[in-house]
């Protein structure tokens, strides 16, 4: 699937907007008006548009409703709706008539409306549920009509990205990707297009940042050469674009698409990540795609204020926790020179987390009563597709926080890491995020995996308030980790502590920005003893929004930065660290 665009063959309408919008109530006929509508943003979660709680805790069925116009010129052409993400499923209503569904909250979707749409005024509704269980990603517990999520941030949903119609000729250019072999100085593009319909002839060209032609090949399978090779750097990203033209036997131009990569390598040998051949350090956060009445909406403004703050800092990636983001945010981070860890929305999976926290001791594997294999395994496709073409990812995330300790789970892995590769023309490195739980002595599926990232709470989960003992359970555990697989990389994916913006506290105590502060800076006193450590992403870059519970108010506190925002008394740590010796941390 193609990012939609604008090309001198392709027609591109934004549906965003207001659209009508009404919770399921037994009332609605999809061939009349929504009878009882409101109005909600598209981009946007739903349950932040009003001050309702209960309206924004609902569980359920809801309906979106807008005009879609097209004109009588785009009505003989092929023509095609398409999602960047509706969360968590939905059905796509035209005229009245279902003409598409989709399942997973993260990833784009089209439908081909060319057979059900007409010239002018078309009614097109989409049926949205938010509804979580023991087969999606992420998972919940669903009961008596409620779900109870299994992860720790709020189930917003909603028509989340943008929602476009683009039109095409009836031959079109399908699937782009941009596999090519580099020694960093000549690269050799082995262009993968499909092609729908009949075309005479075609062209395949290489463009530069200055839009200057650097190689041309007439054949959709013919090989291309970059001399001199641009890398994409970490901070210094240098983007190609691979621009596809179909003629026909007249030389008319049938379709016409550019599609941008950037050249650069990914390895992990011996304990480093390599980048181009050199070791890197990731610093930077887990995030989230959240904040105030936007809620997991598409927000450029704030997406590029995100960008802004992170280089300030000096950070150089994050970690998609806990879904794949916007293509948007992708892009962006190709264009800010990034390193990404993709994350598929496989969270939550861990049952009994509590009975095991508390007693070490699980009535069922996870893996006999969860049953997600096939979304997560169409999760995983999904997101590999969409973003394969990214320089920016250089790993994936296979899943956040599974019980990787209990009977089964090697077996409920290993499938999807190879899935993970096959899918992957650059076999990049794969990776989960390890749970506490899952530790050293008792996981069974760290060695399926590349790099080994762990999420961490000394000094907050254990050993609360409590620095000098964190410290030593830190130690402990990377020696450990290392001790078991010496040649694998670890970086530290969570770490931090719930902090209350503007809590001063001359002791220094738990929830305070000096305790925060205290915390991690002692995680980077440790992590500097352990060459094998790759990096440190902090949990988390900003507060966010979660269900209620004992344990959050107004939501989870370990950011950085405020849900607004602002910052706090760590912010001018991190700088002071991340603005110097990044590369003596990379090459310790
Ligand atoms: C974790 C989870 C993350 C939570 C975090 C916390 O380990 O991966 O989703 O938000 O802990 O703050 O408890």
């Amino acid at each position: 699937m193609l990012y939609p665009k604008n090309t001198v063959t392709r027609t591109l309408i934004s549906l965003d907007g207001m659209w009508k919008f009404q919770p399921e109530d037994g009332t609605i006929d999809p061939g009349k008006p929504l009878p009882a509508p409101q109005w909600m943003a598209v981009p946007g979660s739903f349950n932040s548009q009003t001050p309702d709680a209960k309206f924004n805790n609902r569980t359920g069925y809801f309906w979106y409703e807008t005009t879609l116009v097209i004109p009588a010129d785009q009505a003989q052409k092929r023509n095609v709706l398409h999602f960047g993400s509706v969360t968590h499923s939905c059905e796509v209503f035209l005229n009245g008539k279902k003409i598409g569904s989709h399942v997973g909250g993260f990833t784009p979707f089209e439908i081909d409306i060319s057979g059900f749409a007409k010239a002018g005024d078309n009614d097109l509704k989409v049926r949205v549920s938010n509804i979580l269980d023991n087969t999606t990603l992420p998972s919940a517990d669903y009961h008596d009509g409620t779900v109870q999520p299994r992860f720790d941030f709020f189930n917003f949903a909603g028509i989340h990205r943008p929602v476009r119609l683009y039109s095409t000729n009836q031959t079109y250019l399908e699937t782009i990707q941009v596999p090519y072999e580099t020694d960093l100085v000549q690269t050799t593009v082995m262009p993968k297009i499909t092609v729908h319909g009949d075309f005479a002839s075609c062209q395949v060209s290489i463009l530069d940042e200055n839009n200057e032609v650097i190689d041309t090949t007439d054949s959709l399978t013919g090989e291309l050469h970059i001399s001199d090779t641009h890398l994409w750097q970490v901070g210094k990203a240098y983007l190609y674009q691979l621009r596809v033209s179909l003629f026909d036997e007249n030389a008319n131009l049938l379709d016409t698409y550019t599609h941008q990569f950037g050249v650069r390598t990914v390895a992990v040998k011996h304990n480093k990540f390599l980048v181009n051949g050199k070791p890197v350090y990731f610093q930077g956060f887990g995030r989230h795609e959240d904040f105030i009445a936007s809620g997991k909406g598409l927000n450029l403004p704030l997406l590029n204020l995100d960008y802004q703050i992170m280089k300030d800092l000096g950070a150089n990636s994050y970690r998609t926790s806990h879904y794949p983001y916007s293509e948007e945010a992708m892009q962006q981070a190709d264009r800010e020179g990034f390193l990404i860890i993709d994350e598929v929305p496989a969270v939550g999976f861990f049952l009994g987390f509590n009975v095991d926290l508390a007693d070490k001791r699980v009535a069922k594997s996870t893996w006999d009563v969860l049953d997600p294999q096939a979304n997560h395994e169409q999760a995983l496709r999904e997101m590999i597709n969409r973003d394969v073409d990214h320089p920016c990812v250089v790993m994936w995330s296979i899943a956040n926080e599974p019980a990787g300790h209990q009977a089964g789970a090697h077996e409920y892995f290993e499938p999807l890491c190879k899935l993970a590769k096959s899918l992957d023309w650059q076999k990049r490195p794969i990776t989960w995020a390890d749970i506490g739980n899952d530790d050293w002595d008792v996981d069974k599926i760290a060695d399926l995996f590349d790099v080994i990232c762990l999420n961490r709470y000394f000094g907050w989960y254990s050993e609360h308030g409590d620095l000098a003992a964190a410290k030593q359970a830190l130690s402990e555990n990377i020696e450990h980790w290392h001790g078991r697989f010496p040649d694998k990389p670890l970086l530290f994916t969570e770490f931090g502590a719930d902090t209350v913006a503007g809590l001063h506290n001359l002791e220094r105590e738990p929830y305070s920005e000096e305790y925060q502060t205290d915390l991690i800076a002692a995680y980077f006193d440790v992590f500097d003893k352990y060459p094998y450590i790759i990096g440190e992403q902090l949990w988390n870059f900003a507060d966010f929004k979660t269900s209620d519970s004992l344990i959050r108010v107004n939501g989870n506190l370990k950011g950085v930065f405020t849900r607004d925002r602002q910052p706090k008394q760590v912010a001018g740590l991190l700088k002071d660290r991340w603005t110097h010796g990044v590369e003596d941390r990379a090459a310790k």
